[in-house]
């Protein structure tokens, strides 16, 4: 609040106008024409506001900021000069980055309306919805703050936060709030600045804390009976604001973990955003006390970032796991190409250091879907909710998912592959995936209002599941893979019919696979008869047969050729073999791809119709699917050659080939001149020898083919 204004600028006429300007509106005005008596002014005065000329005789106005800053940290400037623009822009940065709090800059000569707007406009100011009351008592004195702790004036909201492809709530933001019993709603921007101030910021942080931890625990509680198998909230994360001058105080890491300790909440459930300020760049403490929570397993968010203190440099020093994108960023992307190019870049930094970015103040469509092209991770904002009081969270949250639920069901009814029959290209997938976990039960499914379909199944007899008792309807409300070590012992199953009757599950680990416009579209899991530990299935390779099964949802073109649909057109089989290499060769499981020639085509094709040929092609197809596995992959090259992929084979592919020659020897083909035994020839190559490029492979079992066929 406004109250006291210091005046220094050499031009006495100018002071004096000012000066009757700003009395009328009943603000207390010192003037100043030099920086001699600055030091005592401040002092004697002690100034809300200051009105300083740049350009002063013997001194100029950015002299003194370092003064201001030291002596009177909350007093707000407004710079005056005759100087242009670009000077008194630099010059309002040079205090900013001091910390002084700018309220604007004024160029010579203006009106005298223009500063008052300026004064008007200040934020603290703004955000209090002043009552008619005596003038001195429009804000609230630090020690009321003590007050409204007591009786619970402070309370606080939460805002949530969205993943941004699968749009489930990650989490929400616990935002403090005072509601004064006279003065009415006290922006947190002041109250905070004032804990902070008057050393009471341990306490209300101390005191916000326990008051959203007991709500979270109850939450998370209450939320589970309310919306069985379509929401699991274990995965929801509290953001919690902290103040960066309590990274001051060592013992702070220590607080926070008895404090997860006493509600039995896990570290990794919190997250806490810490406004970058200059002091984090100074103080060795911050830190050490940042790099112990971090330790702790505490996640930790740098908070509006983009504006103040953010240095690129701290990023990468100090070990933050994610960033928020300031507001004032995202809600001008549709009017701004600077901040479109500041969030590009604030996420491409982002995402090299492996830290989650969450834009704040999305308030339309537009923000999301540039925010979406860029593959920000999450979003925060007015579009999806206005920070609310605890007691309208659950309301809330159900009323999310119940929306959410009947729109993915909405998509999923209009996707192909939900209605479709079984396919191949699926089936090849999750044959892939049990082979290489090892595990006897490998299940793409898909769930609908009631019930768990089977898209592509390996080792399950059942056709369908009820959805109630389905695993996979868990991790399709869950943000993470979920993975259950031993059914038995997990009190969401140990009752299940599945678990305690055939075919008697126990080991889980499953994953949510995303279709085309990033709803849920369904789960891929493996299942075993016995117990396991959770690293069974790497995530990683997890994470990539989800991926062939995402990529999969995506084709739109046909892919597949012949009746019995054993083989991939040429494209198609191109794509996917790249597909498979790029995501398993890196964990060092080998391929190999065998070229086929067949060596007679011209004779047994002489007089065919394209149709014919076709169907030549559908036979020789058929007799390899039958002599190789379900996960191998079989494709048509062009006219008589044609191409098999095997992932991980057990044999070695000189002997594979030799299965395939000897069984494709052995078809017989109708022609004009009655029925011809089919000849094959075989060149194979391996990512041992030639890498994990499918062209490579190519070229490398082209060369062997055409060396065997010349001796
Ligand atoms: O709605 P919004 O006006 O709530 O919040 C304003 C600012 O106050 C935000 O930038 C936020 O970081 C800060 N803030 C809100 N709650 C807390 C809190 O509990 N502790 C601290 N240190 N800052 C908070
Ligand atoms: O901690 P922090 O500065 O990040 O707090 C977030 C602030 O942003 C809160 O004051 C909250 O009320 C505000 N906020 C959240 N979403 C929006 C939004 O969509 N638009 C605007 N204008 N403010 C928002
Ligand atoms: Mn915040």
């Amino acid at each position: 609040m406004i109250t006291r204004i210091l005046v220094v600028d050499d031009d006495k006429a100018i002071s004096e106008s000012l000066r009757s300007l700003l009395e009328s509106h009943d603000y207390q005005v010192m003037t100043l024409a030099s920086t001699v008596d600055f030091d005592d002014a401040l002092e004697s005065f002690q100034p809300d506001l200051l009105v300083l000329d740049l350009i002063l005789p013997g001194a100029d106005g950015v002299t003194v900021l370092a003064q201001l800053h030291e002596q009177a940290p909350h007093c707000r400037l407004i710079m005056v000069s005759g100087a242009n623009d670009r000077v008194l822009a630099a010059a309002a940065t040079a205090a900013q980055e001091r910390g002084i709090q700018v309220l604007g800059t004024l160029t010579k000569p203006f009106r005298m309306a223009q500063l008052l707007e300026l004064i008007h406009a200040d934020p603290l100011r703004n955000r209090i919805e002043t009552p008619a009351i005596d003038s001195s008592m429009r804000l609230p004195e630090s020690a009321e703050l003590l007050r409204a702790m007591q009786e619970h004036e402070l309370t606080f909201a939460l805002q949530p936060r969205v993943h941004a492809s699968s749009k489930v709530i990650t989490g929400f933001e616990v935002l403090a709030r005072w509601e004064h019993p006279v003065l009415g709603k006290i922006s947190p921007d002041y109250f905070i600045q004032l804990a902070e101030e008057h050393g009471y910021i341990g306490q209300l942080t101390q005191y916000i804390f326990e008051e959203a931890l007991a709500w979270f625990v109850d939450f998370r509680k209450e939320s589970t009976q309310l919306i069985p198998g379509l929401v699991d909230l274990s995965d929801l994360q509290l953001s919690m604001n902290l103040s960066a001058l309590l990274l001051d105080d060592a013992e702070f890491p220590e607080y926070m973990q008895n404090l997860c300790e006493r509600f039995a909440v896990k570290p990794t459930s919190i997250i806490l955003e810490i406004t970058e300020t200059s002091a984090m760049t100074e103080r060795s403490v911050g830190l050490e006390v940042i790099t112990r929570l971090r330790l702790y397993g505490f996640h930790l968010s740098i908070d509006d970032f983009g504006t103040g203190y953010s240095s690129m440099l701290q990023l990468v020093r100090l070990p933050f796991t994610e960033i928020k994108i300031d507001k004032s960023f995202v809600m001008s992307v549709g009017d701004m190409s600077e901040s479109r190019e500041v969030i590009r870049s604030i996420i491409d930094l982002a995402h090299s250091l492996e830290m989650v970015t969450v834009a704040e103040g999305v308030e339309d469509e537009t923000a999301i879907e540039f925010l979406s092209r860029y593959h920000c991770d999450e979003y925060q904002g007015y579009h999806f909710s206005r920070p609310m009081p605890p007691a309208e969270a659950l309301p809330w949250l159900r009323d999310y998912y119940q929306k959410y639920e009947s729109e993915r069901l909405e998509l999923v009814s209009q996707s192909s592959a939900y209605s479709s029959a079984p396919e191949r290209r699926f089936d090849q997938i999750v044959q892939l995936a049990a082979r290489l976990f090892g595990m006897p039960i490998a299940v793409f499914s898909m769930i609908d209002n009631d019930t768990q379909h089977f898209k592509a199944k390996v080792g399950l007899q059942t056709k369908r599941v009820e959805r109630s008792m389905s695993f996979c309807a868990h991790v399709m409300a869950a943000t993470t893979r979920l993975v259950v070590e031993d059914a038995r012992l997990d009190e969401r199953f140990s009752d299940n019919p599945l678990v305690t009757g055939e075919p008697f599950l126990r080991f889980y680990a499953g994953q949510v696979v995303h279709g085309p416009s990033g709803h849920r579209f369904g789960a891929f899991c493996v299942f075993d008869r016995k117990p396991r530990p959770a690293n069974s299935v790497n995530e990683r390779l997890h994470d990539g047969v989800v991926k062939l099964l995402e990529a999969e949802l995506r084709v739109d073109h046909e892919t597949m050729i012949g009746k019995q649909q054993d083989i991939f057109t040429a494209r198609g089989f191109e794509e996917r073999i790249q597909r498979h290499l790029d995501y398993f060769h890196p964990f060092g499981i080998q391929s190999c791809f065998i070229l086929i020639k067949i060596s007679n085509y011209d004779e047994l094709t002489r007089d065919s119709s394209i149709t014919e040929r076709m169907d030549l092609v559908g036979r020789i197809g058929h007799k390899l699917s039958q002599t190789l596995r379900k996960s191998d992959m079989i494709g048509y090259l062009g006219l008589d050659e044609m191409g098999v992929f095997i992932m991980s084979p057990e044999e070695n592919c000189e002997l594979v080939e030799h299965r395939l020659q000897t069984e494709v020897n052995k078809l017989m083909v109708p022609t004009a001149d009655g029925d011809q035994r089919c000849r094959i020839s075989c060149g194979a190559s391996c990512t041992k020898s030639v890498g994990s490029s499918y062209k490579d492979m190519l070229i490398a079992s082209e060369r062997k083919l055409s060396r065997r066929t010349r001796n």
